[in-house]
């Protein structure tokens, strides 16, 4: 049955290390949704507005020296761009927002990662999203070995983060699933070190129960996709 697209809106994210699938998952998931009947925004940070963009290039730039905080505070820049131009409106438009990372990349990144203090960082977080919190978080969890293998043979661009040594995205990881422990109603983890199609198959899965209890909606059954 299609959902009524006038229902009110609600906000997912996708978290995970690099090359963990997020935005191959998070594309599915909007097309699952879209096809169900909803209104879905399907946006990613750092960017989604003309701002971040700007200082996506900016924050990856391999030959830029920045301090830990200053890369902090460009994501943060970014992250209230993007609060306010695109996923305020879009929820309060009763859209679905999926955004491709989000609050608790900066955390996982820049305290996990750099080991910046977690709790200042998540008040900085909060100043920057104005208390924002996604509904939902799906974490994509994979071996950060693998998810370099697989962003690196992709492509041979440098970027500043992409290319930190193994270690740091190691830490990254462990810091995304002590998040996960931490706010276990909001992240839901899912195993993301299999075929493309069991990983969409998971996490379409949990997006249904979760529709089904929080909007009592149900996406029709697509267990075998
Ligand atoms: N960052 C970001 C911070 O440090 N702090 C912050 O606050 C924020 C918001 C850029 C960098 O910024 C950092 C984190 C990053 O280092 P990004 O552009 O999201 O952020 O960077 P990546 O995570 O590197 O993005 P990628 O696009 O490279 O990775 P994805 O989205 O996780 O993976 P995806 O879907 O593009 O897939 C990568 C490859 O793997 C294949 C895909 O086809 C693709 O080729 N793939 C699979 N292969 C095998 N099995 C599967 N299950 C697969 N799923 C996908």
């Amino acid at each position: 049955m299609a959902a009524d697209p006038t229902k009110r809106g609600a906000f997912i994210t996708v978290e995970g290390g690099d090359g963990a699938g997020k935005t191959t998952l998070a594309r599915a998931l909007a097309a699952c949704l879209v096809d169900a009947g909803y209104r879905v925004r399907l946006t990613f940070e750092p960017g989604g507005t003309e701002l971040g963009n700007h200082l996506r290039a900016l924050v990856l730039n391999p030959d830029l020296d920045l301090s830990d905080w200053e890369e902090t505070w460009l994501f943060l820049a970014a992250r209230a761009s993007h609060v306010s131009k695109v996923i305020r409106p879009a929820l309060q438009a009763g859209e679905i927002v999926i955004s491709d990372r989000y609050a608790d990349s900066t955390l996982a990144y820049q305290g996990f990662g750099r080991g910046l203090d977690i709790e200042r960082l998540r008040r900085v977080n909060d100043e920057a999203t104005q208390g924002l919190m996604p509904d939902l978080t799906l974490l994509l969890d994979l071996p950060a070995a693998v998810g370099l293998q697989r962003t690196r043979s992709r492509t041979s661009s440098r970027d500043r983060i992409g290319d930190a040594a193994l270690g740091f995205h190691e830490q990254v990881n462990a810091g995304f699933r002590e998040l996960a422990n931490v706010s276990a109603g909001r992240v839901i983890v899912i195993d993301a070190d299999r075929d493309v199609t069991l990983v969409r198959a998971a996490a379409l899965k949990t997006l249904r129960e979760w529709l089904d209890e929080r909007l009592g909606d149900e996406l029709p059954g697509n267990a075998d996709q």
